[in-house]
């Protein structure tokens, strides 16, 4: 990921991180495109909370001029955004489909700000150049990086941020036992855990193993109070997805001064949030001590999860 630094298994968000989401009331666009199946690529696709599943402009060229907008819950202070460019169902559709270039972005005050895009099928962040105040951001489409096979521009996800500090306990780094591969699908790294997207996610790596034994340890840059843990367990893509992969029914968490405690786990794709025994702690490390197996994949993945004060 672009927040994201790998240095020798420790994965460190950047520190110019954006960092609390801003909540979205609405989405509306220029147009959406369906396809001959009749699927629809509509507005709020870029608000579903996943990667894969993405807003088409509909228009009949490559979508200059095309616009998407999402309204916040009222006149609000904004920092930036994030923003997953292009169809990233999978890579090889990544590729296959137009991906925006050049944006404009429109805020209710009329102002506008111009930003270029990488062409890059990692989440974006682009940052205002000071902090604005403004009810909706519209991004329209200047100009496009052009797929190898279709003439359609999309945007999977957007996020919006201000600088605020996040709701959650916003973890400065983690390490884990280990991670599973990246794919045509994505990568499968820890930060995965906190980007607030469901069908990203960070999977063991262990061939010989279901997923028991391996853990995740959040780095919470300093000594902070947890205690509760919010989870979306397995693959939370949808409900058979979450069928086919390992999902965990018990742990250990182990803090910084080397005290533990148990949880139990529902094996549920949906949001779930487990208390424990309230701790202040620089680290917390979830290992893994009983899974329900999944019936295609033995690999045990978490979607989502982080930790409240
Ligand atoms: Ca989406
Ligand atoms: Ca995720």
């Amino acid at each position: 990921m672009s927040t994201a630094l790998i240095l020798a298994g420790l994965t460190l968000l950047a520190p110019a991180a954006l960092a609390r989401t801003l909540p979205v009331k609405d989405v509306s666009a220029s147009s959406a495109h369906s396809d001959d199946s009749g699927v629809s690529y509509e507005a709020a696709s870029i608000k579903d909370r996943k990667q894969s599943t993405a807003w088409f402009e509909g228009d009949s060229g490559s979508g200059l001029g095309a616009w998407v907008e999402v309204q916040l819950d009222g006149s609000q202070t904004v920092t930036g955004f994030r923003v997953w460019n292009g169809y990233w169902l999978t890579y090889d559709m990544w590729q296959r489909n137009n991906r925006a270039k050049e944006i404009e972005v429109l805020l209710s005050d009329g102002s506008q700000h111009d930003f270029t895009l990488s062409d890059e099928m990692k989440p974006q962040d682009i940052r205002f150049p000071k902090a604005v105040t403004t009810s909706s951001v519209k991004i329209r489409i200047k100009g496009i990086y052009k797929g190898t096979t279709f003439n359609d521009t999309a945007l999977s996800e957007l996020q919006v941020f201000n600088d605020e500090a996040e709701s959650f306990v916003l973890p400065a780094g983690f390490t884990a036992s280990s991670t599973y591969p990246a794919d045509n699908d994505g990568d499968y790294e820890p930060d995965n855990l906190v980007d607030g997207v469901l069908d990203s996610m960070w999977c063991e790596g262990n061939k010989a193993g279901d997923g028991v034994g391996e853990w995740v340890e959040f780095d919470l840059g300093g000594s902070k109070k947890v205690s509760s843990l919010v989870m979306n367990n397995g693959n939370a893509y949808g409900f058979s997805s979450f069928m086919n992969a390992n999902s965990a029914t018990s742990a250990t968490l182990t803090f910084s001064d080397g005290s533990k405690q148990q949880i139990t786990i529902k094996p549920s794709m949906m949001d779930q949030t487990i208390s424990f025994s309230p701790k202040t702690t620089s680290t917390v490390r979830i290992t893994f001590d009983a899974i329900r197996k999944g019936k295609e994949f033995n690999d045990l993945c978490i979607s989502e999860a982080h930790f409240l004060p």
